[in-house]
């Protein structure tokens, strides 16, 4: 999930004409950009200043911090974690796994010596003594770009550990082929906005007609009112309402029960075409961001699937179309139903901005075997890709998956050998940029 959220971190960022993000690397350096709360003050959060550096608090210091790190990148290279006991081997995915549980500290930590690497380094940037800032709290951690250095770092441990496991084998895709990938938006589809609604049809003529190859984005003016009676202005991002039209053949004579996967690539960071296994090309795949995943029955021969915005397997459910609908919720005392459902990626966020000339992008969509892959139902809150069903995470396969491994040539080569797979390119155009003229 963390590093989905850098992926669209840094799409924005390029979208914005920033480079992107640079990972905190000393930790007894300078932190780079500040970050005023404004009216967040209001809650007891203060300012950090530009180039302030971390803070030790209680027996967590940036030297504390520093050797577990150390025991982590030893880790990482020697495919190992060593404990007071012994040692626990890192294999494949379930080492990808057991690195993450304990660079948490969750219950599930293979040894306390490790530390919460992670968890701390929230602590030190936010000076939790003095001048608390908003990285303390996972409501407004995200405002303060050190947020985001912080969490590219401790991404790069765990991509690094990623980085050293064998490329995926696409040996077992299922006997169902993807013939056509297009896009349509809802309101050339009346009733295709309903929850719960078939897409098939609205699908079917957009695969017939080719569709859009530009999706639009907006940014709009709302107000907020929290449990306090506080109000606050607020611009946020917003899209219209588009959908995916797939067209399968399934070429057995029997129904197959397939995954269908959708990423959106963007073209700037990720080339398809590139080679993956130089040192800049293998990051490339850290920017693939994931869209959905759900389970589709595919009957004999060819047919139509439709699958909107608003259905996909990352957003918050309920989906909230319109953040001016939003009711403030204190996820800290209605209960664990509260916070489950609030986790999830806003729908308005669903699309990166782009930018006024159009941004290009791919989408990717590749079919699995659902017998292979377990996909749980969808759940009526929360988001089934970021937040799993229960405790479980619905899927078989790795997290990003087939992103979370090297690939060996370029993503287009991968798509052209596989029938199970299909790239669209596509623009995304920012449609209300300010204008330049008075700037
Ligand atoms: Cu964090």
């Amino acid at each position: 999930m963390h590093e989905q959220m850098l992926a669209r971190y840094d799409v924005e960022r390029v979208a914005a004409g920033l480079e992107r993000v640079e990972p905190i690397k000393e930790y007894a350096g300078p932190l780079g950009a500040g970050y005023d709360p404004g009216r967040l003050a209001d809650y007891g959060f203060s300012p950090r200043e530009t180039d302030s550096v971390m803070v030790p608090y209680e027996d967590i210091s940036p030297e504390t911090q520093d050797g577990f790190r150390k025991k982590l990148v030893d880790a990482v290279a020697g495919k190992a974690l060593v404990t007071t006991t012994g040692t626990v081997a890192l294999e494949g995915h379930s080492g990808s796994n057991i690195l993450g549980l304990t660079s948490e500290t969750t219950d599930a930590s293979v040894d306390g010596a490790y530390g919460n690497h992670h968890g701390n380094g929230h602590v030190l940037i936010g000076d939790l003594d003095a001048r608390p800032g908003v990285i303390l709290s996972p409501s407004t951690a995200i405002r303060d770009p050190a947020f985001w250095r912080w969490h590219r770092h401790v991404d790069d441990l765990h991509f690094s550990y990623q980085d050293n496991l064998s490329s995926h084998d696409f040996g077992d895709r299922p006997p169902v082929d993807i013939k056509k990938l297009a896009l349509g938006f809802e309101r050339d589809h009346p009733g295709s906005e309903r929850e719960g609604a078939d897409l098939s049809d609205a699908a079917n003529a957009t695969i017939t007609t080719g569709g859009t190859d530009t999706l639009e984005t907006t940014m709009r003016l709302g107000a907020y009112e929290l449990l306090t009676g506080n109000r606050y202005r607020f611009d946020y991002l917003s899209h219209s309402p588009f959908f995916i039209a797939t067209e399968l053949q399934n070429r057995d004579a029997a129904i197959k029960a397939i995954t269908l996967r959708f990423f959106l690539i963007p073209d700037q960071l990720f080339d398809v075409n590139g080679d993956p296994t130089t040192a800049t090309g293998r990051q490339m795949r850290r920017f693939a961001i994931e869209l959905d995943k759900v389970r589709f029955r595919a009957q004999p021969g060819a047919q139509a699937f439709g699958r909107s915005g608003r259905q996909m397997a990352v957003v918050r459910r309920p989906v909230v179309v319109d953040p001016g609908e939003v009711v403030d919720v204190d996820g800290s005392t209605t209960g664990s139903d509260a916070r489950t459902c609030t986790c999830g990626w806003p729908y308005g966020l669903l699309l990166p901005r782009g930018s006024a000339e159009g941004m290009s992008f791919t989408l990717f969509a590749m079919a699995t075997d659902n017998e292979l892959d377990r996909v749980g139902s969808q759940k009526k809150c929360g988001s089934m890709s970021f937040c799993g069903v229960g405790d479980e995470y619905p899927d078989a396969r790795p997290m990003g998956y087939p992103f979370d491994r090297p690939f060996e040539k370029p993503l287009a080569d991968i798509v052209h050998e596989n029938s199970n797979m299909m790239l669209l390119p596509l623009k995304i155009r920012w449609t209300n940029p300010p204008p330049l003229v008075g700037w």
